[in-house]
């Protein structure tokens, strides 16, 4: 892309961005022409493939559950195309490192409604649960634990009792109590490494 392009890009990103400045959007801008480069011809230059946006996410915030990997593509690449352009990574990014409770309710919810029909059934609540506690656990029988738990969850935060979570459901559950924002495993990269991919990434520019 021209100087005069990509100036128009920053730009134009920069207005429509609710929580980055010019310097930041400018700083993902270059980030992404790393990564369409790196991305080799799959959509050349327009974007680059879930393979890199999973290598990308695991390196900068030690994103490693695939399911939630996989689950954080879709919810980037909104147009559902396979191919993560500018605009995706750069609002999609927003809601990772500066979204507020609200924008992050939301994604959470997306990311745990595994098939993406609305709600959040007792099968995806295991099998997100089973994911992230898998890894810590050695127990033997830990799917009576997991299932233990997802009684638990819809205990609290099924509120109209129809043995699932409805987005309602779970803005309500989390506005009382915020710590079920991830209930159902990571999905938010912690202060840690978004702190130290901040430092990275704007510290170019800042
Ligand atoms: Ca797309
Ligand atoms: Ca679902």
């Amino acid at each position: 892309m021209s100087r005069k392009g990509v100036k128009l890009l920053v730009d134009s990103l920069t207005r429509s961005s609710k929580h980055f400045n010019k310097s930041e959007v400018e700083c993902l801008v270059n980030l992404f022409d790393t990564l369409v480069a790196k991305a080799r011809s799959d959509f050349a230059g327009v974007g680059f493939n879930r393979v890199v946006f999973r290598d990308t996410l695991h390196s900068a915030f030690g994103m490693t559950d695939d399911v939630v990997l996989d689950r954080v593509f879709s919810i980037f690449d909104r147009d559902n195309d396979g191919c993560i352009t500018v605009v995706e990574w750069v609002e999609g990014l927003e809601v990772l490192l500066r979204g507020t409770l609200d924008e992050k309710i939301k994604y959470c919810f997306q990311v745990y409604d595994l098939n993406g029909d609305g709600y959040i059934s007792r099968e995806e609540m295991f099998q997100m649960l089973k994911n992230s506690l898998l890894i810590q656990s050695a127990d033997e029988e830990p799917d009576e634990g997991i299932k233990d738990l997802v009684e638990i969850a819809l205990k609290k935060m099924d509120h109209d009792h129809d043995g699932k979570l409805s987005f309602t459901d779970f803005e309500k559950a989390v506005r009382d109590e915020n710590l079920l924002l991830e209930a159902f495993g990571p999905c938010l990269p912690d202060i840690k490494s978004s702190m130290s991919f901040e430092q990275k990434i704007f510290r170019a520019n800042s």
